[in-house]
């Protein structure tokens, strides 16, 4: 279990550590995760962590901000509806022990990412789906609550009239009130998480409505362990974003923490398996966006995405958050 002590300890070392190279290498306690957003996640998960918790206790937390937030149309509570007008959710948790708990298709439930929890903490499975996902989350005392807002309802009358499934790269800058021609429709906001602590042990989140006005029953990336999210003790981390079919057919995060077994860093690592998805599909990722965030157990960070505007946020054990953007294989 990690204390506010063996989180926050990576500040001290760090800084002890200043001058050489053997105890440069010390892990620095670092929380990182997907898109400007991830910033407001991240500062609660940094005080989870101040509060002692552990590092799954703040992954969790830290996910549970967008899930809350009725603006981000991607994620949780607010959500934007499958085309038959279903808010569904998707999420997995990880820790580097082998700890894994998932759920998909999850409906009328605002923390999809808690009860993941609950599957990896109280139950024998590692994923749980549809109405038995569902019907877990009221036995364990999660309460029903309508996630399709009036907004997100609105979001999808307005896209019925053509019912033309194209999703849009980067629309998750164009939120809310900042809505883009189509009103945001088909915006993608998942949030992927990874935190590591100055012992460099390692744990990770990602939590999604997964691609607006999709098919119902489709179930995305991001609740996939080795897709969305890899978590692997001493070698490091990995999650996506972006069109989630995508990130499947290569396992796109088990690839990235396998690269990084290999010797890569979390940049290379994050750029080899975004130029295998472009020299796989070709023609077929014109438009789409799909973005790598990579994390190693001593803190260093790597994140690479096929088009620009993917960006996310680092979080280092002095609580000071940097929203950065990521490098892209293509111009636009
Ligand atoms: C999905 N990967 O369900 C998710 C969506 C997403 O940014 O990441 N949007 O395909």
């Amino acid at each position: 279990m990690t204390t506010r002590r063996t989180f926050l300890g990576g500040m001290a070392v760090t800084g002890i550590a200043a001058g050489t190279a053997a105890q440069a290498a010390a892990p620095r306690a670092t929380i990182v995760s997907t898109w400007d957003f991830g910033a407001a996640a991240n500062a609660a998960g940094y005080a989870k962590m101040r509060a002692g918790g552990s590092l799954l206790d703040v992954v969790e937390a830290a996910a549970m901000v967008p899930e809350a937030d009725p603006e981000n149309h991607s994620v949780g509570y607010g959500g934007y509806p499958d085309r038959d007008g279903h808010v569904t959710l998707d999420a997995v948790i990880m820790d580097d022990a082998g700890g894994v708990g998932a759920v998909a298709a999850l409906e009328d439930t605002v923390h999809a990412i808690s009860v993941a929890r609950r599957v990896m903490d109280k139950t024998p499975h590692t994923l749980l789906v549809g109405e038995g996902a569902t019907r877990f989350a009221r036995d364990q005392g999660f309460p029903k609550v309508d996630l399709l807002t009036p907004p997100a309802e609105q979001a999808w009358r307005e896209w019925l009239k053509t019912s033309q499934y194209k999703p849009e790269a980067n629309v998750e800058n164009k939120r809310g009130p900042h809505a883009g021609p189509r009103g945001g429709a088909l915006d993608h906001d998942t949030i992927g998480l990874l935190a590591c602590d100055v012992l460099g042990r390692m744990a990770g989140a990602c939590t999604t409505s997964g691609m607006a006005f999709k098919m119902r029953g489709r179930v995305g990336d991001s609740p996939q362990v080795g897709a969305g999210l890899y978590v692997e003790r001493g070698v490091g981390g990995a999650t996506s974003t972006g069109l989630g079919e995508e990130v499947t057919r290569v396992s796109g995060s088990a690839r990235v923490v396998a690269s990084l077994r290999a010797g890569l860093s979390p940049q290379r690592a994050c750029e080899e398996v975004v130029r295998h998805i472009a020299q796989l599909r070709g023609d077929a990722i014109k438009g789409v966006q799909v973005g790598f965030l990579a994390l190693s157990p001593r803190g260093e960070v790597g994140a690479f995405c096929l088009l620009p505007g993917f960006t996310y946020a680092v979080t280092d054990a002095s609580g000071a958050t940097v929203v950065l953007k990521a490098p892209s294989l293509f111009a636009a």
